[in-house]
C-alpha cells in the first residue's frame, strides 16, 4: 500500500449529530461569564456597572421627568409644544395604511434578526474578547466574555472560547462557530433580501414618508415629543397617519443608519475583503469593525426593547391592529394575531438549538446551498494584500494539537533533516521534497493577516515557496481540481484522525499561496506548523494547514472523511469555502 492511500484511509467520518463528549475535541462546557469591560488596567464586572448604573440611571430618569413636568409649566415650553406637537411639516401623512408587504416585511425582519443576534453572539463567544488592536494581544481587548489569558503555559484559541446558554447562544455550545456561522450567514441573506425588497416599496410608494422626514423641523418636533413623554403626559398617538419626531428619527436611525452598518461591518471581516481594503493596519482594520459590529447589536437590542416598551406602554390594541391587521381600531384582534405570532416565534427561538445539535449536518448542507454562490462570487475577489513590517503583530494566537507521532518528533529532533514532503495523486510527476530542495526553489516573502473563523486575527511575515513553482515541477493532470494537504496533526478529538483540508487548485496557483517555512523572519516555529504551512490568503485561518506532511492532488474530495473538504468541515461542520 502507498503512503498517500494510507493518509485517506486514516481519515475519520464524521458524526451527523453532534455528540458533546466528542464534539471540538471533547472539550468541557466552559460557560461565559457576564461581560467585563476594561477602563484602564482595570476590569469593570457587568456587576459592578449595573450597580452604578442602576442607582444613577433610575436617579437621572427621575430627574428628568421632574424637570420636564416642571419645563411644561413654562409659558416659552407650553408655546414651543404648541407649534411642535410632534408630527407637522416635517413629513406629508400617509393615508395608504399598513400595507401588507409592509407587515410582512416588518415581522420577517423581527423573526430573522432573532436568529442573526443569537448566533452573532455564539459566534462572539468563539473568541470571546474584542479588541481596538488588529493582532488581538491578550490583555489589550477593551471587552472580554471570560477572564485573562494564562501567561504560563500556550493557551490557544480553542481553548478560549466558551458556551452559552442554549436559548440565549445558538446553538450554545462551546467552539460551535460552524454551526453559528451558517445560521448568520444564511439568514444575513434573508434578511438583506427582505430589507432590498423593503427598500424598494418603501420609495415605489408613499410609504417611505413614515419614516423619512423631509424637513430639519423633524428636530424641535422630536424634542417636544421626549418632553411629552419624559413628563408623562404623552403626545396623543399618531401613527396611523404620521410618527412623531422621536419615532420617526428611531425608525430612520434603525433601517438607514444601523442596518447597513452592520450589514457594512459585517462584510468588512471577511478576508477577500478586509484583503482588498488593507484592513490590517491603521485604526480602522478588522478588529474595529468587528468591535463596530458588536455595537451595531447593543443599539439593536436598544431600539428592540424601547420599541416593545413603546408598542406596549401607550396605545397597545391600536398600535398592535396596524402592524398586524392594516386597520386602524382598538379591537382585540391583532392583539389576538400578535399572540399567535409570539407562541410561533416562541416555539421557534426553543427548537433551534436542540434541531441544530440534532442535524447539524442538514444545517451545514441547507446553509451552504444558501451562501455558497456568494462564497463563490467572494473568493473570485482575489485580492493581494501586502503589509509593512511595521504591521506585524506582536502577539500570534496559536490553535490546534501538535503532532505528537514518533515519525514527527523524529523528524523534529533532527531539524527535518530526513523530512520529505510526498507531493502525489494525480499528477504527472509525483515528487518528494527535501526541505533542502524547496528551500532552494524561489523564496517568497509576504506580509498577511491570517483571519481565523473564530475572530481573533494577526500578521505575520511569511517566507516560504510559491504553490505555483511546485505545481510547474510535479505537473498536476487535466482535470484536476483541488489539493489536499495532509498534517502531522490529528484533528481535535479522542481517535479523531489527521488533520486535513482541501484547496481549490485555482487558489493554489494565486500568487500569495505558499508553503511557509519561515515565520518573522525566523525558521518556522513548531507551534505554527514546522516544517511547512500553507498560507492560502483568500481563506480563513483553519484552511491554512499547519505541520503539513503530504499533498495530494484529486479530482474530487467526496471520498475524504466525511466528504465535506477537510477536518473542520467534516467534524465540526466548517464550510469548505472561508473567503468570509
Ligand atoms: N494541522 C493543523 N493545522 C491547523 C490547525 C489545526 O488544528 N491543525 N488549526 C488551524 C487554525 S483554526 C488556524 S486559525 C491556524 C492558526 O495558525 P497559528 O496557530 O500559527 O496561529 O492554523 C490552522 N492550521
Ligand atoms: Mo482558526
Amino acid at each position: 500500500m502507498s503512503s498517500k492511500t494510507t493518509l485517506a484511509d486514516q481519515l475519520k467520518p464524521g458524526r451527523n449529530r453532534v455528540d458533546l463528549q466528542e464534539f471540538a475535541g471533547g472539550m468541557p462546557q466552559e460557560s461565559a461569564i457576564l461581560p467585563e469591560i476594561r477602563f484602564g488596567q482595570t476590569w469593570w464586572t457587568t456587576l459592578q456597572i449595573l450597580k452604578l448604573m442602576v442607582p444613577t440611571g433610575l436617579l437621572t430618569v427621575i430627574g428628568f421627568v421632574l424637570l420636564a413636568r416642571w419645563l411644561r409649566t413654562l409659558p416659552t415650553v407650553h408655546d414651543f409644544i404648541l407649534k411642535y406637537p410632534g408630527t407637522g411639516d416635517f413629513s406629508p401623512p400617509v393615508h395608504e395604511g399598513f400595507p401588507l408587504w409592509l407587515r410582512t416585511a416588518h415581522w420577517l425582519n423581527a423573526f430573522v434578526m432573532m436568529f442573526i443576534i443569537r448566533s452573532g453572539i455564539q459566534i462572539l463567544a468563539d473568541h470571546p474578547r474584542l479588541y481596538l488592536d488588529p493582532g488581538c494581544t491578550p490583555g489589550r481587548e477593551w471587552f472580554r466574555l471570560r477572564g485573562s489569558v494564562p501567561k504560563d503555559r500556550e493557551w490557544t484559541a480553542k481553548e478560549d472560547s466558551v458556551s452559552l446558554p442554549g436559548w440565549l447562544g445558538l446553538p450554545g455550545i462551546r467552539h460551535s462557530v460552524g454551526l453559528a456561522r451558517w445560521w448568520h450567514f444564511s439568514l444575513d441573506l434573508v434578511w438583506l433580501g427582505n430589507g432590498i425588497v423593503f427598500f424598494a416599496l418603501l420609495f415605489g410608494t408613499h410609504q417611505w414618508h413614515r419614516i423619512v422626514p423631509v424637513s430639519w423641523s423633524i428636530l424641535p418636533h422630536a424634542l417636544s415629543t421626549a418632553l411629552q413623554y419624559l413628563s408623562l403626559d404623552f403626545p396623543s398617538p399618531s401613527g396611523w397617519l404620521q410618527y412623531n419626531g422621536l419615532q420617526m428619527l428611531a425608525y430612520f436611525t434603525a433601517v438607514f443608519i444601523a442596518s447597513p452598518l452592520a450589514a457594512i461591518t459585517g462584510i468588512l471581516q471577511a478576508p477577500s475583503i478586509a484583503a482588498r481594503l488593507h484592513l490590517a493596519t491603521g485604526w480602522f482594520n478588522r478588529q474595529v469593525a468587528r468591535s463596530l459590529h458588536f455595537f451595531v447589536l447593543l443599539f439593536f437590542l436598544t431600539f428592540v426593547a424601547g420599541h416593545v416598551f413603546m408598542v406596549f406602554a401607550t396605545d397597545p390594541l391600536t398600535n398592535l391592529n396596524h402592524m398586524i391587521r392594516g386597520m386602524d381600531d382598538a379591537s382585540w384582534s391583532g392583539a389576538l394575531g400578535f399572540a399567535l405570532l409570539f407562541l410561533g416565534a416562541a416555539l421557534a427561538w426553543l427548537a433551534a438549538s436542540p434541531l441544530t445539535l440534532r442535524y447539524p449536518r442538514k444545517v451545514q448542507h441547507l446553509g451552504r446551498a444558501i451562501v455558497g454562490w456568494a462564497y463563490d462570487f467572494m473568493e473570485k475577489m482575489r485580492p493581494v494584500a501586502q503589509y509593512s513590517e511595521k504591521d506585524i503583530s506582536p502577539y500570534f494566537w496559536v490553535n490546534g494539537t501538535h503532532p505528537k507521532s514518533p515519525e514527527f518528533l523524529c523528524h523534529l529532533s533532527e531539524h527535518f533533516k530526513n523530512y520529505r514532503l510526498s507531493v502525489s495523486g494525480e499528477v504527472e510527476r509525483p515528487t518528494e521534497f527535501s526541505m533542502e530542495e524547496l528551500r532552494a526553489l524561489p523564496r517568497q516573502e509576504q506580509i498577511t493577516q491570517n483571519y481565523c473563523i473564530q475572530g481573533w486575527s494577526g500578521i505575520a511575515k511569511w517566507g516560504g515557496v510559491r504553490l505555483a513553482d511546485i505545481m510547474d515541477r510535479v505537473r498536476p493532470k487535466t482535470g484536476v481540481k483541488y489539493a489536499v494537504f495532509y498534517s502531522f496533526g490529528m484533528g481535535a478529538g479522542h481517535d479523531a484522525g489527521p488533520y486535513y483540508d482541501c484547496h481549490k487548485i485555482e487558489h493554489l496557483r494565486h500568487p500569495q499561496t505558499i508553503l511557509a517555512y519561515q515565520m518573522n523572519g525566523q525558521p518556522l516555529a513548531e507551534p505554527h506548523g514546522a516544517p511547512l504551512r500553507l498560507r492560502n490568503e483568500l481563506e480563513l485561518g483553519y484552511k491554512q494547514v499547519k505541520w503539513v506532511r503530504a499533498i495530494e492532488f484529486v479530482t474530487d474530495f467526496r471520498h475524504l472523511g466525511a466528504g465535506e473538504g477537510g477536518f473542520n468541515e467534516d467534524q465540526e461542520y466548517y464550510g469548505f469555502r472561508a473567503p468570509i
